[in-house]
Protein backbone atom coordinates (compact mmCIF):
# COMPACT_ATOMS: atom_id res chain seq x y z
CA UNK A 1 0.00 0.00 0.00
CA UNK A 2 0.93 3.52 -0.42
CA UNK A 3 2.21 6.31 2.51
CA UNK A 4 0.12 5.49 5.73
CA UNK A 5 -2.35 2.94 3.75
CA UNK A 6 -4.61 1.00 6.07
CA UNK A 7 -2.38 -2.64 5.40
CA UNK A 8 0.68 -0.81 6.72
CA UNK A 9 -1.13 0.17 10.30
CA UNK A 10 -2.62 -3.38 10.10
CA UNK A 11 1.34 -4.62 9.35
CA UNK A 12 2.64 -2.45 11.88
CA UNK A 13 0.14 -3.47 14.94
CA UNK A 14 -0.15 -7.05 14.73
CA UNK A 15 3.61 -7.65 13.54
CA UNK A 16 4.03 -6.19 16.91
CA UNK A 17 2.08 -8.46 19.40
CA UNK A 18 3.51 -11.40 16.66
CA UNK A 19 7.24 -10.57 17.82
CA UNK A 20 5.85 -10.20 21.91
CA UNK A 21 4.02 -13.34 21.40
CA UNK A 22 6.89 -15.67 19.57
CA UNK A 23 9.45 -14.40 21.45
CA UNK A 24 8.48 -15.00 24.61
CA UNK A 25 9.89 -18.47 24.08
CA UNK A 26 13.66 -17.53 24.39
CA UNK A 27 13.59 -14.32 26.05
CA UNK A 28 16.73 -14.08 28.64
CA UNK A 29 18.04 -16.96 26.64
CA UNK A 30 22.08 -16.23 26.26
CA UNK A 31 22.58 -17.93 23.27
CA UNK A 32 19.36 -19.29 20.73
CA UNK A 33 20.32 -21.29 17.74
CA UNK A 34 18.53 -20.27 14.11
CA UNK A 35 17.64 -24.13 14.42
CA UNK A 36 16.01 -23.44 17.64
CA UNK A 37 14.07 -20.27 16.36
CA UNK A 38 12.68 -21.83 12.93
CA UNK A 39 11.76 -25.07 14.99
CA UNK A 40 9.79 -22.86 17.16
CA UNK A 41 7.84 -20.76 13.96
CA UNK A 42 7.34 -24.02 12.19
CA UNK A 43 5.20 -25.37 14.42
CA UNK A 44 3.00 -22.42 14.19
CA UNK A 45 2.52 -23.44 10.73
CA UNK A 46 1.50 -26.74 12.14
CA UNK A 47 -2.38 -26.61 12.75
CA UNK A 48 -2.82 -30.57 13.60
CA UNK A 49 -0.70 -29.88 16.66
CA UNK A 50 -2.76 -27.64 18.11
CA UNK A 51 -0.55 -25.99 19.85
CA UNK A 52 -2.73 -23.90 21.72
CA UNK A 53 -2.07 -19.98 21.86
CA UNK A 54 0.78 -18.05 22.47
CA UNK A 55 0.17 -15.86 25.21
CA UNK A 56 1.59 -11.69 24.90
CA UNK A 57 3.37 -10.18 27.74
CA UNK A 58 4.27 -6.78 29.21
CA UNK A 59 4.82 -5.19 25.77
CA UNK A 60 1.23 -5.79 24.42
CA UNK A 61 -0.15 -5.71 27.39
CA UNK A 62 0.94 -2.09 27.62
CA UNK A 63 1.14 -1.03 23.80
CA UNK A 64 -3.29 -1.97 24.13
CA UNK A 65 -3.46 0.34 27.15
CA UNK A 66 -1.85 2.76 24.75
CA UNK A 67 -3.85 1.93 22.06
CA UNK A 68 -7.24 2.03 24.00
CA UNK A 69 -6.45 5.76 25.74
CA UNK A 70 -5.77 7.09 22.35
CA UNK A 71 -8.52 5.96 20.92
CA UNK A 72 -11.48 6.81 23.51
CA UNK A 73 -9.09 10.10 24.44
CA UNK A 74 -8.60 11.06 20.64
CA UNK A 75 -5.47 11.68 21.50
CA UNK A 76 -2.91 11.93 24.43
CA UNK A 77 -4.19 11.88 28.12
CA UNK A 78 -1.61 10.87 30.52
CA UNK A 79 -4.15 9.93 33.24
CA UNK A 80 -6.18 8.13 31.37
CA UNK A 81 -3.44 6.55 30.39
CA UNK A 82 -1.81 6.18 33.69
CA UNK A 83 -5.06 4.47 35.24
CA UNK A 84 -5.01 2.32 32.03
CA UNK A 85 -2.12 0.81 32.70
CA UNK A 86 -1.99 0.24 36.60
CA UNK A 87 -5.74 -1.62 35.44
CA UNK A 88 -4.01 -4.06 33.75
CA UNK A 89 -1.75 -4.38 35.74
CA UNK A 90 -3.61 -5.38 38.68
CA UNK A 91 -6.07 -7.39 36.70
CA UNK A 92 -2.82 -9.51 35.03
CA UNK A 93 0.47 -9.05 36.90
CA UNK A 94 1.75 -11.90 35.53
CA UNK A 95 2.62 -11.00 32.24
CA UNK A 96 6.74 -10.43 32.38
CA UNK A 97 6.63 -6.99 33.86
CA UNK A 98 10.59 -5.81 34.13
CA UNK A 99 10.88 -6.29 38.52
CA UNK A 100 11.48 -2.26 38.52
CA UNK A 101 8.18 -0.66 37.29
CA UNK A 102 5.86 -2.64 39.36
CA UNK A 103 6.30 -0.37 41.81
CA UNK A 104 5.02 2.43 39.41
CA UNK A 105 2.00 0.57 37.82
CA UNK A 106 1.21 -0.12 41.91
CA UNK A 107 1.71 3.38 42.99
CA UNK A 108 -0.03 4.71 40.04
CA UNK A 109 -3.26 2.91 40.98
CA UNK A 110 -3.48 5.25 43.83
CA UNK A 111 -6.37 7.80 43.90
CA UNK A 112 -3.80 10.33 46.27
CA UNK A 113 -1.46 10.53 43.02
CA UNK A 114 -1.73 13.89 41.38
CA UNK A 115 0.77 14.09 39.89
CA UNK A 116 0.94 11.05 37.47
CA UNK A 117 4.61 11.47 36.49
CA UNK A 118 5.96 11.39 39.59
CA UNK A 119 6.04 7.70 40.29
CA UNK A 120 8.30 6.90 37.53
CA UNK A 121 10.57 9.82 38.60
CA UNK A 122 10.98 8.21 42.33
CA UNK A 123 12.83 4.92 40.41
CA UNK A 124 16.03 4.04 41.07
CA UNK A 125 17.15 7.11 43.79
CA UNK A 126 15.57 9.41 41.52
CA UNK A 127 17.33 8.99 38.65
CA UNK A 128 14.60 7.13 36.51
CA UNK A 129 14.37 4.09 34.41
CA UNK A 130 16.31 3.44 31.48
CA UNK A 131 15.09 -0.05 30.53
CA UNK A 132 12.74 -0.68 27.11
CA UNK A 133 9.54 -0.55 28.57
CA UNK A 134 8.66 2.96 27.61
CA UNK A 135 9.98 1.81 23.34
CA UNK A 136 8.43 -1.18 24.24
CA UNK A 137 4.73 0.33 23.73
CA UNK A 138 5.78 3.58 21.93
CA UNK A 139 4.32 2.20 18.11
CA UNK A 140 0.86 3.28 18.49
CA UNK A 141 2.03 7.12 19.11
CA UNK A 142 2.74 6.78 15.49
CA UNK A 143 -0.34 5.39 14.38
CA UNK A 144 -1.89 8.02 15.92
CA UNK A 145 -0.40 11.32 15.12
CA UNK A 146 0.33 12.34 11.33
CA UNK A 147 2.80 15.27 11.87
CA UNK A 148 6.62 13.84 13.13
CA UNK A 149 6.44 16.78 16.38
CA UNK A 150 3.25 15.43 17.83
CA UNK A 151 4.77 11.58 17.34
CA UNK A 152 8.27 12.86 19.13
CA UNK A 153 5.98 14.74 21.88
CA UNK A 154 3.47 12.01 23.21
CA UNK A 155 5.94 9.07 22.91
CA UNK A 156 7.88 10.92 25.09
CA UNK A 157 5.22 11.56 27.34
CA UNK A 158 3.69 8.44 27.10
CA UNK A 159 7.14 6.44 27.87
CA UNK A 160 7.61 8.85 30.77
CA UNK A 161 4.64 7.80 32.79
CA UNK A 162 6.67 4.75 33.97
CA UNK A 163 10.30 5.94 32.44
CA UNK A 164 11.85 9.18 33.03
CA UNK A 165 15.26 8.48 32.46
CA UNK A 166 16.27 9.90 29.07
CA UNK A 167 17.59 6.95 28.31
CA UNK A 168 14.37 5.69 28.36
CA UNK A 169 11.81 8.05 27.25
CA UNK A 170 14.17 9.18 23.90
CA UNK A 171 14.28 4.99 23.03
CA UNK A 172 10.69 5.61 23.01
CA UNK A 173 10.74 8.34 21.16
CA UNK A 174 13.51 6.64 18.54
CA UNK A 175 11.19 3.87 18.35
CA UNK A 176 8.06 6.00 17.63
CA UNK A 177 9.66 7.68 14.91
CA UNK A 178 11.29 4.55 13.23
CA UNK A 179 7.56 3.58 13.12
CA UNK A 180 6.67 6.61 11.58
CA UNK A 181 9.25 6.63 8.50
CA UNK A 182 8.27 3.13 8.02
CA UNK A 183 4.72 4.08 7.70
CA UNK A 184 4.88 6.78 5.02
CA UNK A 185 7.58 4.02 3.22
CA UNK A 186 10.68 5.28 4.12
CA UNK A 187 12.32 1.98 4.13
CA UNK A 188 12.01 2.02 0.43
CA UNK A 189 15.81 4.14 1.10
CA UNK A 190 17.35 2.55 3.67
CA UNK A 191 20.47 4.61 4.00
CA UNK A 192 18.15 8.09 3.55
CA UNK A 193 16.04 5.93 6.85
CA UNK A 194 18.90 5.70 9.04
CA UNK A 195 20.29 9.49 8.32
CA UNK A 196 16.67 11.19 8.87
CA UNK A 197 16.54 9.09 12.03
CA UNK A 198 19.61 10.41 12.84
CA UNK A 199 19.14 14.03 11.85
CA UNK A 200 15.83 13.21 14.44
CA UNK A 201 17.58 12.08 17.52
CA UNK A 202 20.51 14.72 17.31
CA UNK A 203 17.67 16.98 17.91
CA UNK A 204 15.75 14.87 20.62
CA UNK A 205 19.35 14.04 22.44
CA UNK A 206 20.39 17.56 22.17
CA UNK A 207 18.96 19.17 25.39
CA UNK A 208 20.48 19.50 29.23
CA UNK A 209 18.62 16.85 30.38
CA UNK A 210 19.65 14.27 27.80
CA UNK A 211 23.30 15.36 28.26
CA UNK A 212 23.26 15.13 31.70
CA UNK A 213 21.62 11.28 31.84
CA UNK A 214 24.11 10.45 29.56
CA UNK A 215 27.29 11.76 31.50
CA UNK A 216 25.97 10.03 34.52
CA UNK A 217 25.70 6.72 32.90
CA UNK A 218 28.99 7.25 30.96
CA UNK A 219 27.60 6.87 27.56
CA UNK A 220 28.63 9.24 24.81
CA UNK A 221 27.21 12.68 24.67
CA UNK A 222 24.16 11.58 22.21
CA UNK A 223 24.09 7.68 23.15
CA UNK A 224 21.12 7.10 20.31
CA UNK A 225 23.12 8.98 17.50
CA UNK A 226 26.17 6.63 18.97
CA UNK A 227 23.91 3.63 18.34
CA UNK A 228 22.47 5.00 15.16
CA UNK A 229 25.91 5.56 13.55
CA UNK A 230 26.88 1.41 14.47
CA UNK A 231 23.79 0.38 12.89
CA UNK A 232 24.57 2.02 9.57
CA UNK A 233 28.02 0.95 9.63
CA UNK A 234 26.72 -2.25 10.05
CA UNK A 235 24.67 -2.30 7.32
CA UNK A 236 27.33 -1.46 4.80
CA UNK A 237 28.89 -4.47 5.95
CA UNK A 238 28.44 -7.59 3.48
CA UNK A 239 28.44 -10.05 5.83
CA UNK A 240 27.47 -9.35 9.61
CA UNK A 241 27.69 -11.95 12.61
CA UNK A 242 24.91 -12.22 14.83
CA UNK A 243 27.92 -11.99 17.63
CA UNK A 244 29.09 -8.78 16.63
CA UNK A 245 25.67 -7.40 16.34
CA UNK A 246 25.36 -8.60 19.71
CA UNK A 247 28.70 -7.00 20.72
CA UNK A 248 28.33 -3.22 18.85
CA UNK A 249 24.10 -3.00 19.58
CA UNK A 250 23.00 -5.15 22.49
CA UNK A 251 20.22 -7.24 23.19
CA UNK A 252 19.51 -6.71 26.81
CA UNK A 253 16.77 -4.70 29.04
CA UNK A 254 18.02 -1.37 28.57
CA UNK A 255 16.57 0.76 25.64
CA UNK A 256 20.20 2.32 24.34
CA UNK A 257 20.49 -1.98 24.00
CA UNK A 258 17.48 -2.91 22.27
CA UNK A 259 15.87 -0.28 20.21
CA UNK A 260 18.76 0.36 17.74
CA UNK A 261 18.89 -3.58 17.69
CA UNK A 262 15.51 -3.81 16.10
CA UNK A 263 15.92 -1.26 14.06
CA UNK A 264 19.12 -2.95 12.62
CA UNK A 265 17.15 -6.14 12.77
CA UNK A 266 14.21 -4.68 10.41
CA UNK A 267 17.41 -2.95 8.00
CA UNK A 268 19.42 -6.39 7.78
CA UNK A 269 16.35 -8.48 6.84
CA UNK A 270 14.77 -6.24 4.22
CA UNK A 271 16.95 -8.66 1.72
CA UNK A 272 16.65 -12.28 1.62
CA UNK A 273 19.29 -13.95 4.11
CA UNK A 274 21.43 -17.31 3.63
CA UNK A 275 20.58 -18.02 7.63
CA UNK A 276 17.06 -17.55 6.69
CA UNK A 277 14.25 -19.83 4.32
CA UNK A 278 13.95 -18.80 1.18
CA UNK A 279 10.12 -18.64 1.51
CA UNK A 280 10.16 -16.42 3.87
CA UNK A 281 8.53 -12.54 3.53
CA UNK A 282 10.06 -9.74 5.06
CA UNK A 283 8.39 -10.05 8.55
CA UNK A 284 9.03 -13.62 9.35
CA UNK A 285 12.92 -12.85 8.29
CA UNK A 286 12.67 -9.81 10.70
CA UNK A 287 10.97 -11.65 13.67
CA UNK A 288 13.02 -14.54 13.26
CA UNK A 289 16.23 -13.19 12.95
CA UNK A 290 15.08 -10.62 16.41
CA UNK A 291 14.77 -14.29 17.93
CA UNK A 292 18.02 -15.28 16.95
CA UNK A 293 19.69 -12.67 18.91
CA UNK A 294 18.36 -14.19 22.38
CA UNK A 295 18.60 -11.59 25.34
CA UNK A 296 15.20 -9.62 25.32
CA UNK A 297 13.61 -11.41 22.68
CA UNK A 298 10.28 -10.41 22.97
CA UNK A 299 10.71 -6.80 23.07
CA UNK A 300 13.36 -6.49 20.71
CA UNK A 301 11.18 -8.66 18.29
CA UNK A 302 7.85 -6.50 19.46
CA UNK A 303 9.67 -3.42 17.86
CA UNK A 304 11.63 -4.81 14.92
CA UNK A 305 7.97 -6.58 14.52
CA UNK A 306 6.06 -2.85 14.58
CA UNK A 307 8.37 -0.94 12.14
CA UNK A 308 8.35 -3.88 9.58
CA UNK A 309 4.84 -4.53 9.28
CA UNK A 310 4.22 -0.88 8.63
CA UNK A 311 6.73 -1.44 5.64
CA UNK A 312 5.72 -4.70 4.18
CA UNK A 313 1.68 -4.50 5.08
CA UNK A 314 -0.96 -7.22 6.45
CA UNK A 315 -0.27 -9.07 3.20
CA UNK A 316 3.01 -9.96 4.12
CA UNK A 317 1.69 -11.98 7.66
CA UNK A 318 1.04 -15.50 7.72
CA UNK A 319 -2.63 -16.29 8.51
CA UNK A 320 -1.16 -19.25 10.82
CA UNK A 321 0.98 -16.71 13.00
CA UNK A 322 -2.13 -14.29 13.78
CA UNK A 323 -4.16 -17.03 14.61
CA UNK A 324 -2.10 -18.84 17.28
CA UNK A 325 -1.23 -15.34 19.02
CA UNK A 326 -3.07 -13.61 21.60
CA UNK A 327 -4.40 -10.51 20.69
CA UNK A 328 -3.37 -10.38 17.06
CA UNK A 329 -7.21 -10.31 15.95
CA UNK A 330 -7.65 -7.33 18.35
CA UNK A 331 -4.29 -5.70 17.20
CA UNK A 332 -6.12 -5.88 13.00
CA UNK A 333 -9.15 -3.81 14.72
CA UNK A 334 -7.48 -1.55 16.53
CA UNK A 335 -5.71 -1.02 13.42
CA UNK A 336 -8.35 0.28 11.96
CA UNK A 337 -9.37 2.29 14.49
CA UNK A 338 -6.25 4.28 14.75
CA UNK A 339 -6.02 4.52 10.99
CA UNK A 340 -9.00 6.39 11.38
CA UNK A 341 -8.18 8.81 13.85
CA UNK A 342 -4.62 9.06 12.08
CA UNK A 343 -6.51 10.26 8.86
CA UNK A 344 -9.09 12.53 10.59
CA UNK A 345 -6.62 14.64 12.16
P1 LIG B 1 12.04 -1.61 34.44
O1 LIG B 1 11.73 -0.16 34.44
O2 LIG B 1 11.87 -2.36 35.71
O3 LIG B 1 13.51 -1.80 33.89
C1 LIG B 1 14.02 -3.08 33.68
C2 LIG B 1 15.29 -3.31 34.50
O4 LIG B 1 16.35 -2.48 34.03
C3 LIG B 1 15.18 -2.96 35.97
O5 LIG B 1 14.52 -3.96 36.67
C4 LIG B 1 16.63 -2.76 36.34
O6 LIG B 1 17.26 -3.99 36.55
C5 LIG B 1 17.20 -2.12 35.10
N1 LIG B 1 17.23 -0.63 35.21
C6 LIG B 1 16.44 0.26 34.57
N2 LIG B 1 16.76 1.52 34.90
C7 LIG B 1 17.79 1.45 35.76
C8 LIG B 1 18.59 2.43 36.45
N3 LIG B 1 18.38 3.74 36.31
N4 LIG B 1 19.57 1.96 37.24
C9 LIG B 1 19.81 0.64 37.39
N5 LIG B 1 19.09 -0.33 36.78
C10 LIG B 1 18.10 0.07 35.96
O7 LIG B 1 11.12 -2.39 33.40
P2 LIG B 1 10.80 -2.16 31.86
O8 LIG B 1 9.36 -1.94 31.73
O9 LIG B 1 11.71 -1.17 31.27
O10 LIG B 1 11.09 -3.60 31.27
C11 LIG B 1 12.20 -3.87 30.50
C12 LIG B 1 12.25 -5.33 30.12
O11 LIG B 1 12.21 -6.14 31.29
C13 LIG B 1 11.13 -5.79 29.24
O12 LIG B 1 11.64 -6.53 28.18
C14 LIG B 1 10.28 -6.68 30.10
O13 LIG B 1 9.75 -7.72 29.33
C15 LIG B 1 11.15 -7.07 31.24
N6 LIG B 1 11.64 -8.40 31.35
C16 LIG B 1 12.79 -8.82 30.73
C17 LIG B 1 13.27 -10.11 30.88
C18 LIG B 1 14.53 -10.59 30.16
O14 LIG B 1 15.07 -11.60 30.54
N7 LIG B 1 15.04 -9.95 29.15
C19 LIG B 1 12.58 -10.99 31.69
C20 LIG B 1 11.40 -10.53 32.33
C21 LIG B 1 10.98 -9.24 32.17
MG1 LIG C 1 7.62 -8.86 27.59
MG1 LIG D 1 10.94 -8.32 27.19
Amino acid sequence: GGPASLSRFRGALVSAVLGDCVGGEFEGAEEVPMESVLQHLNSLDDETKGNGILEYSDDTAMARCVVQSLLTRAGFDEQDMARRFAKEYSASPGRGYGSGVIQVLKKLSSPQLSDVYQPARDQFNGRGSFGNGGAMRAAPFALAFPDMANVRRFARLGAMLTHSCSLGYNGAVLQALAVHLSLQGALDLPQQFISKLITEMEEVEGNEAARNDARILKEAEKPFCERLHRVRDLMDRSKVSIEEVISELGNGIAALHSVPTAIFCVLHCLQPRECLPENYGGVERTIAYSLALGGDTDTIACMAGAIAGAHYGIEAIPQSWIRCCEGAEDADMNAERLHMLYHQS
